[in-house]
């Protein structure tokens, strides 16, 4: 079908395909860099990442240098429609030095953000509190040893600082966005120590202030890890409530709550309490697996929720999964685009006649509505906006990310 009969088909419903079009230009995907290399980073040490973080597989082509990286990026954005961001994480640094977590600075990041100008994307930031000898006990900031604390909220420090000094360079605020390992195994016996302990060194961490047009900071909670099943200190009430008290963003990890869970739920419901929200994009299967994320009924929902809601102004989307077993550079664009189909699916919804209905209990034509919906040309309106911004589609995408793999699969 041709886009003009699509964009017909969708009219005769009320809904105008050019402004979903214009709005999906402007809504940037926070890509993470860690797909491209298994959660390694370039630190100059080797060993499992370690915080219960684990990419599976050993498909060639693992970047394995930060120029590998940026060239593995510079090839996926072209394969994605819009312009968007990168997510880096403070183990990803580029520089010859070594130095340790508590002495990183933003000169050792400075050849990502000359790139990402190059490149006119945005950076955001996290500090790695995981695969170091100081989190192998899977406390970091909640760690009863004063000491280690100290190393973590210094390691926290200087990645706001480094954050800020993104965004300030770039021109566009800077997530710099919390997540601890910390739990226990086995049943802990003193869950409050632990959670005034992760408190202190919080608000010791956010103590400095930052100017929010530079960098914002986020905290991601979460339910279970493996090694840490019992309890994780870090969890979702805890962040909840300091992300309210404190004024900064809540980060809501789809992998990161029971199963059963809708987290497309959850957004109305934390936007009334919080600004702005920071969304990990994931697909678990069965636990925390990180999955390529797929055009799938969650993600769908959660698109809709955040079009329906009104909340794309202040959510910002990073994306969070990790697949070694595919090539590593289809996955962030075969995960980033199915993002943006749902987002793009959402925005082409009669969402106006949906809530009247609704809004009347007319719950019969909500339904008529939505499923009849599901046979609309989609599929035109998303080849209209990837020809629209040059990014291929199909079997030539195919052939493009076939391509690229096979350059790039002597890597050891
Ligand atoms: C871990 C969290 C966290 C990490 C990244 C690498 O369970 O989801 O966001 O995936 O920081
Ligand atoms: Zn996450």
């Amino acid at each position: 079908m041709t886009y003009e009969t699509a964009k017909a088909a969708f009219a005769d419903w009320g809904v105008d395909t050019e402004a979903a079009l214009e709005r999906m230009k402007t809504i940037p995907i926070s890509m993470h860099c860690w797909q491209g290399d298994d959660v390694v980073g370039f630190e100059k040490k080797t060993g499992a990442s370690g915080g219960g973080i684990q990419a599976t597989g050993n498909h060639p082509g693992r970047a394995r240098t930060p120029d590998e990286l940026r060239a593995d990026l510079e090839f996926a954005y072209s394969m994605i429609p819009g312009r968007h961001r990168l997510n880096l994480h403070a183990m990803y640094l580029d520089t010859n030095a070594s130095p340790g977590r508590d002495e990183i600075e933003y000169e050792h990041f400075a050849p990502w953000v000359d790139w990402a100008k190059d490149q006119g994307i945005g950076l955001d930031f996290n500090p790695t509190f995981f695969a170091h000898a100081k989190a192998d006990d899977n406390l970091t900031l909640s760690h009863p040893d004063q000491g280690i604390r100290d190393f973590w909220i210094e390691h926290g420090k200087r990645s706001r600082d480094i954050a800020a000094q993104m965004g300030a360079a770039l021109g566009s605020p800077c997530v710099n966005n919390i997540w601890v390992p910390d739990g226990y195994k086995d049943t802990p016996i003193d869950r409050m120590s632990a959670r005034a302990r992760l408190e202190g060194s919080l608000d010791e961490m956010f103590a400095p202030a930052q100017d929010k047009a530079a960098m914002l900071d986020a905290v991601e909670s979460k339910l279970f890890g493996i090694g840490v099943e019992a309890c994780t200190v870090g969890s979702h009430e805890f962040y909840m409530g300091y992300a309210i008290r404190k004024e900064i963003l809540l980060c809501l990890d789809m992998g990161h709550f029971h199963p059963t869970e809708n987290i497309a739920d959850k957004l109305s419901s934390v936007a009334l309490s919080v600004d702005d929200i920071l969304l990990h994009v994931s697909r678990p299967m069965r636990w925390d697996s990180d999955h390529v994320i797929l055009l799938s009924d969650d993600i769908l929902q959660m698109a809709q929720e955040l079009v329906s809601a009104d909340l794309l102004g202040r959510t910002h989307i990073g994306l969070d999964f990790f697949d070694a077993t595919i090539s590593r550079t289809a996955a962030w664009v075969i995960g980033t685009r199915n993002m943006q189909k749902a987002l793009l699916r959402a925005l082409l919804l009669p969402l106006d006649q949906l809530k009247a209905a609704e809004n009347a209990l007319d719950f019969t034509t909500r339904l008529t509505v939505t499923e009849e919906f599901k046979d609309m040309p989609f599929a035109a309106v998303w080849g209209e906006f990837s020809a629209r911004e040059n990014a291929p589609t199909g079997r030539s995408l195919i052939e493009e990310l076939d391509r690229y793999q096979s350059s790039v699969s002597f890597r050891d």
